[in-house]
């Protein structure tokens, strides 16, 4: 294989293992933002992408697939369990959202961590081409900007973060604080959702690592003795908007949309979630409110019907267990105490499904509940707007979403406060269709000229702004 000009790291590879047609095993890309936003840069200059294929003990040499290498990095059960499911998922992952569930911190999953992202940084710098460009992504791989750094000196490194930044006194309590900040700032551009995710980075490395920072650059002391420079700043980022307006005007897409609103009994109003089943997704809180709403008699269930998907994710990891859990009990006994033999309050639905349903399923709901406790972006939202062509439905949307800085005609609301959020969901279904299409219109702009390919375009440009610089 080549060197590449432009590699991506990221955790992941943009692949599924699939059967083909004679039970041999292929590979499939998995659709996804990020791989369409890349794509077509990936091959037009010579492209790799660096990460795992997604199952434990397998080593792969690496592949081609669409025009694009893939290097697979080997990961043992072992590694996953230590780096992934712990440091990345049990460590990082809630400490960055604002511990809403508790950190764990063990010295052997950041010991496996290191490896790890050692790992990656290894087959990313034997793969790039002299003076060539890697970008890496997110809070799996924090140490890897560095560890390039040390390997090859000679490349442009720009790092995207797509979850949150926590306000120091939170990130203080990492015990391995300073040596992450040093891992980041190996890169020469660093991108955050939103501009306090930027600033709460720039303020822990002024108070822990103590480099001057000065508007968004921050000057880090090289090995020579010299200085250099590493740009933090936020880099919102957005859907592939193509597919989803093509998927919502598909004739068959629509019909299924009345097909799912039918089945559910045609109710007045339907209500709709889509989360990984995550406790920073503020599931709870909404199903709560809704529970209430019934409760209450402000809603009556031959009207409306919530519809949950909550896609599995992340089942061994214990948070995740019980948060499932308390999910479910809460779903039932709403369930119980609402439903007719006609009409269920909430149609709750473990599941995963492709994209087509996603989109069918936009289409049918008349309200989007986005009520996430702490999201770097929240691309749901996104793909919500992106689908209603006919400027109506209403966007209920968390403000401790990255999402929310820009899409500031939802109705917003703190998913905390139980009684502002019931306020808020029957704001959205009894908004008159005047004030829908108002703001549908002004949401629409805002995603359709922000898309993925704007982003990935806006964060290459500053790449290659420091290298010139
Ligand atoms: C992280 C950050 C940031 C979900 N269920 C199904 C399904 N999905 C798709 C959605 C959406 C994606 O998964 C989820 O993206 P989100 O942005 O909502 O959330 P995270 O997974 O937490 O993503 C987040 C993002 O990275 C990007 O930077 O926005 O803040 O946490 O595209 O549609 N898709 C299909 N079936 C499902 O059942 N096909």
């Amino acid at each position: 294989m080549p060197a590449a000009d432009f590699v991506v790291v990221a955790n992941r590879l943009p692949v599924d293992r699939v059967e083909g047609p004679d039970g041999e095993e292929t590979w499939r890309t998995s659709p996804g933002g990020l791989v369409a936003a890349l794509e077509p840069m990936m091959r037009s200059v010579h492209g790799a992408w660096v990460g795992w294929a997604g199952q434990p003990d397998v080593e792969l040499d690496p592949f081609e697939i669409n025009g694009i290498d893939l290097v697979p990095v080997a990961l043992s059960a072992e590694e996953i369990a230590d780096y992934y499911e712990g440091f990345a998922n049990d460590t990082i992952w809630p400490l960055y959202h604002d511990v809403i569930a508790p950190p764990q911190y063990h010295r052997e999953w950041w010991e496996a961590y290191v490896r790890v992202n050692r790992r990656f940084a290894e087959a990313a710098a034997s793969v790039v081409a002299s003076d060539g460009t890697v970008w890496v992504h997110d809070y799996q791989l924090q140490l890897v900007p560095q560890m390039i750094r040390e390997l090859r000196p000679d490349v442009t490194i720009g790092y995207f973060h797509h979850i949150p930044f926590p306000a120091h006194g939170l990130y203080a309590q990492l015990p391995w604080r300073d040596q992450v900040i040093k891992g980041l700032l190996g890169a020469d551009v660093i991108g955050f959702q939103r501009a306090q995710d930027a600033t709460y980075f720039l303020t822990a490395v002024r108070r822990r690592v103590r480099y001057e920072v000065k508007g968004s650059a921050v000057t880090v002391p090289t090995e020579d003795g010299g200085t250099r420079t590493a740009v933090a700043r936020a880099f919102p980022i957005s859907i592939d908007t193509a597919p989803y307006k093509e998927l919502a005007a598909r004739p068959e897409i629509r019909a299924r949309a009345a097909e799912i609103r039918a089945s559910l009994g045609n109710p007045k109003k339907i209500l709709l979630g889509v989360d990984r089943l995550d406790y920073t997704k503020g599931i709870r809180h909404r199903v709560k409110a809704y529970g209430e709403l019934l409760e209450d008699g402000r809603l009556d269930v031959e009207d409306v019907t919530l519809v949950q998907v909550a896609s599995p994710s992340r089942e061994r990891v214990d948070a995740y267990v019980h948060l499932r859990d308390e999910i479910e009990l809460a779903v039932g006994r709403i369930n119980g105490d609402n439903d007719t033999m006609g009409h269920t309050a909430i149609r709750y639905l473990h599941q995963g499904y492709p994209r087509e349903e996603m989109v069918a399923l936009y289409l049918a709901a008349d309200v989007m509940l986005v009520t996430a406790l702490r999201d770097g972006m929240n691309l749901v939202a996104k793909e919500y707007v992106a689908t209603r062509a006919d400027n109506h439905g209403v966007l209920v949307l968390s403000e401790f979403t990255g999402a929310a800085d820009e899409l500031r005609q939802a109705v917003l609301v703190n998913p905390h406060d139980i009684a502002g959020l019931k306020d808020a969901i029957m704001t959205a279904i009894e908004m008159p269709s005047g004030e829908q299409t108002k703001r549908m219109r002004a949401l629409r702009r805002r995603v359709l000229e922000n898309d993925v390919n704007a982003w990935s375009s806006s964060f290459l440009r500053a790449l290659s702004d420091v290298r010139t610089r």
